[in-house]
């Protein structure tokens, strides 16, 4: 075997038929990694059939942090397929969008009868005629002989959003994937011994691979939440349950507000919690100066601030030994490189100098599903332009802002102005639109839109926010509407969307 092959086997060292360590956790139930790794071995078998290799057929599963979450991502890349996990908070015009784009053959599904997107998402699956299964369906008895995969294999299909109209599929390979997490594994100094809560969102990067497959390659105990549970969470923080805490900048202000009311000996056991973990991160959005001094002052903890992309993993952050500087990510990781490019698509060596970051490295995805035009175009001379621009100050990045106005962060998502004002236009009343961001304590961003309605037309807030409901993701949903009589337009007819954030 050369070193560019992987036995699907060996995909997770930790999950292993000897490991009696525990894995995951939901609820009160627990699973070791033993019974993990068969449960994987019988969902991959199941899959597979009376194939030997799924030959990177896209399986996408609909469903939230649980065993069967892990059990299909862990057995889709076992039997060789390519993993599409998907947004559970999505409108059915997305999924729609996921599972045409990326040609799904199976949905796999855990099945919620509270949740009342599953009955839709059913009828739309049966119109593309693609099969619906649960896990359960598929836990074969008997245990097949699994692929060899090679690491150059495709993975993983996660959506992101752009400066274009719908979200594009970010493909990654096993090499890409290995490589994410194993850079992490040192750089965080993750351990055996480790506890984290999973409680983000299973679409993204941020969830999947930081916090989820990092636990279980070091074979850690992940705790797995369907959503941000605060409170319970807080709970078992105070009582000293976990190591490691990942999140985006908008949960531990969330937290911050939440210490702030309640009693004094209730907050000082949670800060107490979260002093004695081994380490804090944040990332997929700016940490505030102001938010890392407030979280230092009450838990005694120095967040951990990285950076990252859908396109490539982790890239720059902080170190765990040395120097975490407030409002600086840090330095690049192990065996990413990254380098600051001006407008004539030169590196700039000099420090205090603004650039694009772009990357370099195995943990860069291969290529936007379907879409060479748009892959040709992210990468200039091998390297991945990121859209970020930032200084190096000191030795270490610190980001300046994305290079278009038309990506908006908000409590960690990346959100496409564009998509969301090409929904907005096809509101029976509004004429024209414009979406931003604007900045908020709470969401980083919140997106606000800018309207102009047709004549004699009238739309409240409420309205707009029930009409945009079945149509986009919560967190899409304009948080400000703004009436406007006429929109600023430059000569070229385009909408000025610096002059929108001065209103
Ligand atoms: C919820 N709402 C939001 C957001 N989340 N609005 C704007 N932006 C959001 N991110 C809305 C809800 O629809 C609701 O609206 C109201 O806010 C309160 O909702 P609630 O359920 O209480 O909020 P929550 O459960 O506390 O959710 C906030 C959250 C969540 C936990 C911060 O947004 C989240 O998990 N964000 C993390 C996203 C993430 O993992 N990103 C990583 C991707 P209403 O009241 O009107 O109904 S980036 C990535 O992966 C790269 C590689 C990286 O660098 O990490
Ligand atoms: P996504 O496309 O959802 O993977 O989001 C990636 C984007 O999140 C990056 O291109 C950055 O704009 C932003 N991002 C991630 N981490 C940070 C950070 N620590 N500071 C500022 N922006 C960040």
């Amino acid at each position: 075997m050369t070193t560019s092959t992987l036995p699907a086997t060996d995909l997770f060292p930790a999950v292993r038929a000897e490991n009696q360590h525990i894995a995951l956790q939901e609820g009160d139930t627990t699973w070791r990694y033993i019974s993990l790794h068969h449960r994987v071995d019988q969902f991959a078998s199941g899959l597979l059939g009376t194939k030997t290799d799924l030959k990177e057929e896209r399986i996408a599963f609909f469903m939230p942090a649980s065993l069967d979450y892990v059990t299909t991502l862990l057995g889709v890349w076992r039997a060789g397929g390519i993993a599409v996990p998907l947004n559970i908070a999505a409108a059915i015009p997305e999924l729609e969008h996921a599972i045409s784009s990326a040609g799904v053959t199976r949905m796999i599904v855990s099945v919620d009868p509270e949740d009342p997107t599953l009955a839709l998402l059913c009828t739309l699956c049966n119109s593309l005629n693609v099969p619906v299964l649960s896990v359960t369906d598929l836990l074969s008895l008997e245990i097949a002989a699994m692929p060899v995969l090679t690491l150059q294999r495709r993975a993983m299909i996660l959506f992101t959003s752009g400066t274009t109209n719908k979200p594009k599929g970010v493909v990654s390979t096993h090499k890409n994937i290995r490589a994410q997490i194993t850079t992490l594994l040192k750089a965080w100094a993750w351990q055996e011994d480790d506890f984290i809560p999973l409680f983000l969102p299973l679409h993204h990067i941020h969830g999947i691979i930081n916090v989820l497959c990092c636990g279980l390659w070091a074979g850690a105990h992940v705790t797995l939440f369907g959503k941000f549970d605060m409170e319970t969470i807080l709970e078992q923080v105070a009582d000293d349950k976990y190591t490691v805490f990942m999140a985006v900048p908008t949960i531990y202000v969330k937290i911050i507000q939440h210490l702030e009311t309640l009693d004094a000996a209730k907050r000082e056991a949670i800060c107490a919690g979260f002093r004695n973990m081994r380490l804090n991160i944040s990332g997929s959005a700016a940490c505030p100066v102001k938010l890392y001094q407030q979280w230092q002052e009450l838990t005694g903890q120095t967040l951990l601030e990285r950076y990252g992309m859908t396109e490539i993993g982790m890239g720059i952050s902080n170190p765990y030994d040395g120097e975490r500087r407030a409002g600086a990510v840090g330095i690049p990781l192990p065996g990413v490189d990254a380098a600051l490019f001006d407008d004539a698509g030169n590196i700039i060596n000099a420090e205090d100098t603004p650039g694009e970051i772009r990357i370099k490295g195995d943990n860069v995805f291969l290529e936007y599903w379907n879409n060479p035009k748009a892959t040709e175009e992210s990468f200039k001379d091998g390297w991945f332009c990121t859209g970020d621009v930032a200084v190096r100050e000191r030795g270490y990045f610190r980001i300046m802002g994305r290079s278009s106005v038309d990506i908006i962060k908000s409590g960690g998502y990346k959100l496409s102005a564009l998509e969301i004002e090409g929904t907005l236009l096809t509101h029976e009343k509004i004429a024209e639109c414009a979406v931003i961001g604007v900045e908020d304590d709470t969401w980083g961003e919140a997106v606000t839109a800018f309207v102009v309605l047709k004549p004699g037309q009238q739309l409240s807030y409420g309205e707009l926010k029930a009409w945009c409901e079945s149509r986009m993701s919560p967190y899409k949903i304009p948080k400000v509407l703004r009436v406007m009589e006429s929109l600023p337009r430059n000569a070229m007819g385009k909408v000025m969307k610096p002059e929108l954030k001065k209103l």
